[in-house]
């Protein structure tokens, strides 16, 4: 079997991370590419240099040019400004929109064949916007945000509770925004459902739903509150290994069941656009939706998200996107 190349576009703070794991993991090759001279060449070179210590061998490379990520099989993408203290992630959508346009015509033109995932927020449009520039079909283009918003809610979760985060299954639906949806009622611990914990823990239904929606709130609010810590620039660490972990499905057909931003055709009542929902993942990418299902209060809450998802999407189509 030939090894698979993964070309990272934006060797930022997210790119180097998901450049050093995806070669411990010897997912594949990687072409690291930025638009900054010789930093891709400097980090890729930092990374190689390991080696031998972590273990890994494949080849990595850092470019300026385009051209070298031809062939490439998957490609992430995390080109664009990340948020500052006091931004929305909606804030950087003129900069970014205008970024992705050109990431988008450069993978068209060198990468014709790759599943894409992108990181770059606002994530929901930037997706979208991939999508229209490049004509890839929808499958081959989705975005990291579910596995990531799930991970901080199961580490809330993990913590509440004294358990291992390991035996914590939890999920998010819905945009990557303030108005996510974190699913409650299907969160559990090894099948143990958090909620009926909280009420044993607390001995008291209203004091359970009390946590409950506070670790919801939390996880809302979690990369502000790592923007607000590290002021000069966004969660990097969190959002690499989520974006891992998808591409992992896909390199070796997993087929995880992960939320991913995904383009709906009426699952969940919505039609056209690009909504985080359960999807398995394997070598064709988004293979299929998985729809779960909702009682009114979840629904009307993801309902809510779309909204969001869909009037950030006009604001795009307003600035000429
Ligand atoms: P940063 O460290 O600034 O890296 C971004 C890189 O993009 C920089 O190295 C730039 O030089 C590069 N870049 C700029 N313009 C271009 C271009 N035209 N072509 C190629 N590369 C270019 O940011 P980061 O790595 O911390 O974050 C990257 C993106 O991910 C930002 O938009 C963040 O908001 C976003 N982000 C998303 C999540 C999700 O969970 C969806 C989480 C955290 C950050």
């Amino acid at each position: 079997m030939s090894r698979k190349k993964i070309a990272l576009i934006g060797g930022g703070q997210i790119g180097g991370v998901l450049a050093q794991h995806i070669a411990q993991k010897e997912l594949g090759d990687v072409v690291l590419f930025d638009i900054v001279e010789d930093m891709p060449q400097g980090k890729t070179l930092d990374i190689a240099e390991a080696s031998r210590i972590d273990g890994f061998d494949v080849k990595l490379s850092g470019t300026n040019d385009y051209k070298d990520i031809a062939g490439s099989d998957l490609v992430i993408i995390t080109a664009g400004l990340p948020r500052k203290p006091g931004m929305s992630r909606d804030d950087l959508l003129s900069t970014n929109a205008k970024i992705m346009k050109s990431v988008a015509e450069a993978v068209k033109t060198n990468a014709p064949n790759a599943i894409v995932i992108i990181i770059s927020n606002p994530l929901d449009a930037m997706v979208t916007l991939f999508q229209k520039v490049s004509g890839f079909p929808h499958n081959r283009v989705i975005g990291q945000a579910g596995v990531l918003d799930s991970s901080r809610f199961s580490t809330f979760i993990a913590w509440e509770l004294e358990v291992s985060v390991k035996d914590v299954n939890a999920m998010v639906l819905g945009g990557h925004g303030d108005t996510m949806v974190p699913l409650t009622r299907y969160a559990n611990v090894n099948g143990v459902p958090v909620l009926e914990m909280l009420e044993r823990k607390y001995k008291d239904a209203s004091k359970a739903k009390e946590v409950m929606d506070a670790m919801v709130e939390r996880t809302k609010m979690a990369g502000g509150e790592v923007v607000k810590l590290l002021k000069t620039g966004s969660a990097f660490y969190s959002p690499a290994s989520a974006a891992v972990e998808m591409a992992a499905a896909i390199i070796k057909n997993e087929k995880r069941l992960l939320p991913t931003c995904a383009f709906l055709n009426n699952e969940y009542g919505v039609k056209g656009y690009y909504v985080g929902v359960p999807v398995v993942l394997g070598e064709k990418g988004a293979e299929r939706i998985i729809e779960v299902s909702l009682n009114e209060e979840e629904q009307a809450a993801l309902d809510k998200s779309v909204t969001a998802v869909k009037s950030l999407v006009e604001d795009m189509e307003r600035l000429g996107f």
